[in-house]
Order: structure tokens, then C-alpha cells, then sequence
């Protein structure tokens, strides 16, 4: 072991300039090139690397001493033993992308534009806007530890000289994040809304209060519920469709299935016209990919239904929904809906789906927002069905209308778009004939 001093090396053309950050402390083992402290001159400011790797003992400058070529930075212990001059073995370090780091000059100026770092594939900084994040004022290693982080620096506020950028203005922007209910992900996903804590209400101040735990199934849903709601631009189109010919057909069919045992649900007929619509309209039946930037083009119609558990909310899916009958969809639906009520759907049951039917026709309302099923992009809400008034062009008929909701991303999926789609589906329930074309 022996101990090196590390010296500012040849700066070009600056005499003296002022430190205005300390990149390492007494302690860190630092690898060859690895910056030491920043220095800021009136025209920019650039990263001082070290010359060896070791580890620090001690550190000879602090924050606003002036350094020019030749200044002692610190002293370091490399593994060398005294006397011997090959290069040490180089040091462990922490930081990332090491392989990267001896490409790159000996100093970088913040002032020049930074070349975004290669992403990896599942990189969370998919959502930077490299504009802003050139833009911000911060030194390059910063950079780097905001882009792995997925950091958008263009967002943080500095709090240094001047307002640069330091280390603790990216903790504490994906602190916030991650409180304001991000989760990992949030820097990366946006979801750093900014809003004011909820506050923590003792209820009891005013009466008789129990704490009842929530379910596993409640806990799940509601994670993904907001997701969904704070991530994806919800529009909802709503419509009306005339099923009073649907109705009758099902009931006399009804009667005639009830022997066999079997018994067609609104909601069969109410599927089958959406496979329709989303053959009509392939959009509404994607998904984003993980870029945001191409669309997953589904050839297959798996679709799920919600169905309302003493546990909760889930989704089992009904496959290949096209190429199966009414009276399947009927019976598939009621063993699903069974099967989630006595808690044995498996997993598999509820994946692959490509659109969602929230019935509530069965309880009863006129309209609600469902909130959409991602990484699917729609979802249909019905309502409960009603007898109406309907102009017919020359006088009002009594017909039976049922009330449909359709949440759409609004990324994927344009208004106009939204209401083709509800157009269609509301044509094919009024007349279930054209199901067969
Ligand atoms: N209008 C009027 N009546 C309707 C109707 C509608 N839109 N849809 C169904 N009905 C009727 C049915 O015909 C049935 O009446 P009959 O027995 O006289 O024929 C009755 O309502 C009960 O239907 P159901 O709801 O039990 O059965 P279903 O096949 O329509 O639905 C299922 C099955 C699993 C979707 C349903 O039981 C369920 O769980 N619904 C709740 C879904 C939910 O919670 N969604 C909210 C999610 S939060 O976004």
C-alpha cells in the first residue's frame, strides 16, 4: 500500500477557479478517472477526475477554495505496494457504467449539451424530455445518477449556487415521488402529481368509529384502479341502445333453453356486439407497448368481464369470445362468476384479456365511468335497462333502452372515434341480425 496525492492535471486556459461541489468523501474507493469535485469558472463548469484509484484518506480543498493546475485535490492509499510503478488494479467502484467512463474526456463541460446515455431496455427514464433535462443545471455525474434513477432533471428544482442541481435535490424529488404514490416507478411514469398530502383524520373526535381491514382482492384493485385512473387520459362516450328486439328474442329463447337448464344473459348478446364493433374498429383492441410509441394490434378477442365478489372486484376472461355461441358466453360467464365468488379462479383466468364489460345492469343505474382494465385501452360500462318513450318519427314508442359507458384512452383512441365505436355497438344490439354478417 502506499499513499498518492492527486493534483488538479492541466485545466487548458483557466488559471484559478472555484470549487462549487465535492464528489467524494473520506472513505470512498474511487476508480482511475473517477471525478473528484466540480469547478465552475465564468464560462462554465467542468468535472476534475482523479489520476489513480485507491481510496480517499483524506481531502486537502473544501466548497468555494479557488484550485488551479498542480493544487493537491487529496490523498489517496492505492493497492500499490511502495516503489512498484505498474498501474494499480483498478478499484471497485460504485459508480455505474464503468466500461463507459474511460471513454470519456478527462473533463466535461456542464454548458455543453450532455449525450443522453444509452437507456437500457426496461429503462424507467423513458418518459425524460431530453430538452429540459440538457437544459437543467447540473453537473455530469448528476446527470448520470438522475438518468439511473429515471430522473427527469428538467423537473427538480436546485437548491445550490446559482440553482444548480445537487445530489439532494434528486433524492429529495424522488422522495416526493415516491410518496405522492408513484411508487418505484414514479419519476419515471410522471405520476408525481404534486398534490397535498391526505390528511390523517381522527374520525373517533366525533363519534363511534371501527376499523375494518381491507381485502387482499381490494388492496390489488385499488392499486391498479389508480394507476389506471391518474396514468391514463380517460374520456368517457355515453350511448343508448335500443334492445327491445334482443329482449324479446332472448326471453322467448329462454323459455325454450330453460329445459335443458340453460340460460342466455343479456350480457352474452351484449359481448358478441362488441366483438363486432371491435372488428370494426381493430384500435380498441391494442395495447400500448412498453415506449408508448407503437400499438400491440390484437388478432384474438379475449374478454373480460367484471364480476362483483363479498371480496371484491375481478376480471376473469372469456377467450376466443368470437368464435363462441351465446349460449357458451352464458354459461362460461355464470362458472366464471361462480368460480370468483367461491375464490377459485386461477391467475390464468383472469389474463390475456383485450377489453372489458362492466355489467351493472343487474343492480340497477343509469350511467358511470368504469375505469379501464390497462394495458387494455377500453372498457364498457352497462347500465340497467328502461322502458322509454321513443320518437319514431311520427309518434313515441314505448322502447326498452339500455345505457352504455364506454372509457376509452383518449393516447389510443380519438372522440371521434368513441362514438363510431358506440354508434356501431348500439346498431348491433338494436338489430342482433347483423351480428351474423
Ligand atoms: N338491464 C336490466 N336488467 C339486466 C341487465 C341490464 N343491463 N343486465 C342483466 N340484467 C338482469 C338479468 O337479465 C337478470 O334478470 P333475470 O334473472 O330476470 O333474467 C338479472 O339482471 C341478474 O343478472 P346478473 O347481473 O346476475 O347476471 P349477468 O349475467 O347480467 O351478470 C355478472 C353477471 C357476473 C357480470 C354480474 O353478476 C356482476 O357481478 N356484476 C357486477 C359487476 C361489477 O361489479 N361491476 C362494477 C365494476 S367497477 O367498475
Amino acid at each position: 500500500m502506499k499513499t498518492k496525492e492527486i493534483v488538479v492535471p492541466d485545466i487548458g486556459d483557466f488559471d484559478k477557479v472555484e470549487i462549487i461541489e465535492l464528489l467524494v468523501a473520506v472513505g470512498d474507493t474511487i476508480a482511475a478517472e473517477d471525478s473528484l469535485i466540480t469547478v465552475e469558472s465564468d464560462k462554465a463548469s467542468m468535472e476534475i477526475p482523479s489520476s489513480d484509484g485507491g481510496v480517499i484518506k483524506e481531502l486537502k480543498v473544501q466548497i468555494g477554495d479557488y484550485v488551479a493546475e498542480g493544487s493537491v485535490l487529496a490523498v489517496i492509499e492505492t493497492s500499490q505496494s511502495a516503489g512498484d510503478d505498474a498501474p494499480a488494479a483498478e478499484a471497485k467502484t460504485t459508480q455505474a457504467e464503468p466500461e463507459k467512463k474511460k471513454e470519456e474526456p478527462a473533463k466535461e463541460e456542464v454548458a455543453k449539451p450532455a449525450a443522453p446515455a444509452p437507456a437500457p431496455k426496461t429503462s424507467p427514464t423513458a418518459n425524460i424530455d431530453e430538452v429540459s433535462f440538457t437544459k437543467a443545471y447540473a453537473s455530469p455525474s448528476l446527470r448520470r445518477f438522475a438518468r439511473e434513477l429515471g430522473v427527469d432533471l428538467g423537473r427538480v428544482q436546485g437548491s445550490g449556487r446559482k440553482n444548480r442541481i445537487i445530489k439532494e435535490d434528486i433524492k429529495s424529488f424522488v422522495k416526493q415521488s415516491m410518496q405522492s404514490g408513484g411508487g418505484s416507478s414514479a419519476p419515471a411514469t410522471g405520476t408525481a402529481l404534486g398534490v397535498a398530502p391526505m390528511p390523517e383524520v381522527d374520525f373517533s373526535q366525533w363519534g363511534e368509529v371501527e376499523t375494518v381491514a381491507l381485502s387482499k382482492i381490494n388492496k390489488l384493485t385499488g392499486q391498479f384502479l389508480h394507476r389506471n385512473w391518474v396514468t391514463i387520459p380517460h374520456v368517457t362516450q355515453y350511448d343508448e341502445a335500443d334492445i327491445t328486439e334482443m329482449e324479446a328474442f332472448r326471453k322467448q329463447m329462454g323459455s325454450e333453453l330453460e329445459r335443458e337448464g340453460v340460460k342466455i344473459t343479456p350480457l352474452a348478446f351484449i359481448m358478441k356486439a362488441v366483438v363486432a364493433s371491435l372488428k370494426a374498429y381493430p384500435r380498441f383492441n391494442s395495447s400500448l407497448d412498453a415506449s408508448k410509441e407503437n400499438l400491440i394490434q390484437k388478432n384474438y378477442y379475449h374478454i373480460g368481464v367484471a364480476v362483483d365478489t363479498p371480496d371484491g372486484l375481478v376480471v376473469p376472461v372469456i377467450r376466443d369470445a368470437d368464435s363462441k355461441s351465446l349460449v357458451e358466453i352464458s354459461q362460461e360467464i355464470r362458472e366464471l362468476a361462480i368460480k370468483a365468488r367461491d375464490k377459485k379462479l386461477k391467475p390464468s383466468d383472469m389474463q390475456g384479456g383485450c377489453f372489458s364489460i362492466s355489467s351493472l345492469g343487474g343492480i340497477g343505474g343509469t350511467k358511470f365511468t368504469p375505469i379501464i382494465n390497462a394495458p387494455e385501452v377500453a372498457i364498457l360500462g352497462v347500465s340497467r335497462s328502461k322502458m322509454q318513450p321513443v320518437w319514431n318519427g311520427n309518434e313515441f314508442e314505448p322502447r326498452l333502452m339500455v345505457p352504455l359507458s364506454l372509457s376509452y384512452d383518449h393516447r389510443v383512441i380519438d372522440g371521434a372515434e368513441g362514438a363510431r365505436f358506440t354508434t356501431h355497438l348500439t346498431k348491433m344490439l338494436s338489430d342482433i341480425r347483423r351480428l351474423l354478417l
